[in-house]
């Protein structure tokens, strides 16, 4: 069955080896579901109606795999990709799996740690340019601590701000065209992770040597684990021209690591997201970096992919007719109505007209401003009655 909220090629929706393919095991329980090799998983998401698939070096190539191994992985990947119209957008390096890297990967105090991330992720760059992926997603989930007495955190930001100049250039060397994207997270698998938010990731790329090819990957999961407001971090990032990449799933406040269907905890702040995405006109990835319940055979894990791509898509809808509600326009108009301009560029002229200025405060705040009617208006789009 097709209808309206069926996902098409040019939505990009876009699914990881690792999500799809997650396996339902957690710190309690073991693996509840069956192995899928990534030629299988390129075949469900063909199936489901994806557009993309990423994945991280040992996603596909096993960390042991001789060169030989690693030849004919790629070659049947990409063979299948191929028959199955998926296309791989983004790629990115497992930095957090191997106990070597249990005390961080390019943070890690050992040289020798530090040197084997960075050739570690040079190998994972030219998988990925093999098979067409122009961003490359760096996340720490090792870079961090359980104790402040291991390292001083400004030396990590150094030591992470070094790894990140070395592989831009080897980017640009290779001629591989890629943009990175930073992922933060504010705990676990760490205590704490450094770089915890999206806003931490963005002042950091301004001190790289090749900003311009830096920029975010911000999870709706870790800003909301971390208490913040999602949408307005991917807001500042896309105001600064770094928005290169998403994560879309789903977490409750103060949890663990949940990594929910898209919209299935807080479909209001989803709707808000999906709309400053649309609004904005973001043509980047549409990626899920989030897994089915551990209560899910591969029948479900399809419900749960297909759940994703088309909440998004009926959020979708919603933002289009919450934008053509005349009354939420007309208070929309009437929220926004004021007479000129506020100051204007600084000059002496303008600061010494605007500091003799006159201002009725008392009648400035007496106006109520009709928020609860707009939000009412929102959530009866939201419920299906308008
Ligand atoms: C997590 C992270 C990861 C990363 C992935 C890409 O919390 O586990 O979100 O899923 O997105 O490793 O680097
Ligand atoms: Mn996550
Ligand atoms: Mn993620």
């Amino acid at each position: 069955m097709t209808d309206k909220y069926t996902p098409r090629p040019e939505h990009r929706f876009s699914f990881g080896l690792w999500t799809v393919g997650n396996r339902g095991r957690d710190p309690f329980g073991a693996e509840v579901r069956p192995t899928l090799s990534p030629v299988e998983i390129v075949r469900l998401l063909a199936e489901v109606g994806a557009w993309g698939v990423n994945f991280h070096d040992n996603d596909l190539v096993p960390i042991d795999a001789t060169p030989q191994e690693r030849d004919r992985i790629v070659r049947e990947f990409r063979q299948a990709c191929e028959d199955h119209g998926i296309v791989v957008p983004m790629a990115t390096v497992n930095l957090f799996f191997d106990p070597v890297f249990r005390d961080g990967a390019f943070t890690s105090n050992d040289a020798r740690v530090r040197a084997y991330a960075l050739q570690k992720t040079m190998r994972a760059m030219d998988l990925g340019a093999e098979l067409g992926a122009k961003i490359f997603v760096l996340w720490g989930g090792r870079e961090g601590t359980e104790t402040d007495g291991c390292r001083r955190p400004d030396e990590a930001i150094k030591r992470l701000r070094d790894a990140v100049n070395f592989l831009c250039e080897y980017s640009l060397d290779q001629g591989y065209d890629y943009k990175f994207a930073l992922e933060a997270k504010p705990n676990e698998p760490r205590a704490d992770i450094y770089f915890p938010t999206t806003g931490a990731y963005l002042a950091f790329i301004e001190t790289l040597d090749h900003p311009e090819m830096v920029g975010v990957n911000p999870e709706v999961a870790h800003e909301t684990m971390a208490g913040l407001n999602f949408m307005h971090a991917v807001a500042q990032a896309w105001e600064a021209g770094k928005l290169f990449h998403i994560d879309l799933n789903d977490q409750l406040p103060g949890r663990y690591d949940q990594d929910f269907r898209f919209g299935s905890a807080n479909p209001k702040a989803a709707f808000w997201l999906v709309k400053f995405l649309e609004d904005v006109g973001y043509a980047g990835p549409r990626h899920f970096d989030a897994h089915a319940y551990r209560t899910e055979d591969y029948e479900g894990v399809k419900d749960f992919a297909r759940g994703c791509m088309r909440t998004y898509l009926i959020l979708k809808e919603k933002a289009e007719r919450w934008n053509a509600d005349p009354e939420i326009q007309a208070l929309l108009a009437e929220i926004k109505e004021t007479d000129g301009e506020a100051f204007g560029k600084f000059s002496k002229e303008t600061a010494s007209a605007l500091l003799a200025r006159q201002f009725d405060r008392a009648a400035l705040a007496s106006k109520g401003l009709k928020y609860e009617r707009l939000d009412q208006l929102t959530m009866e789009i939201l419920l299906g009655v308008r």
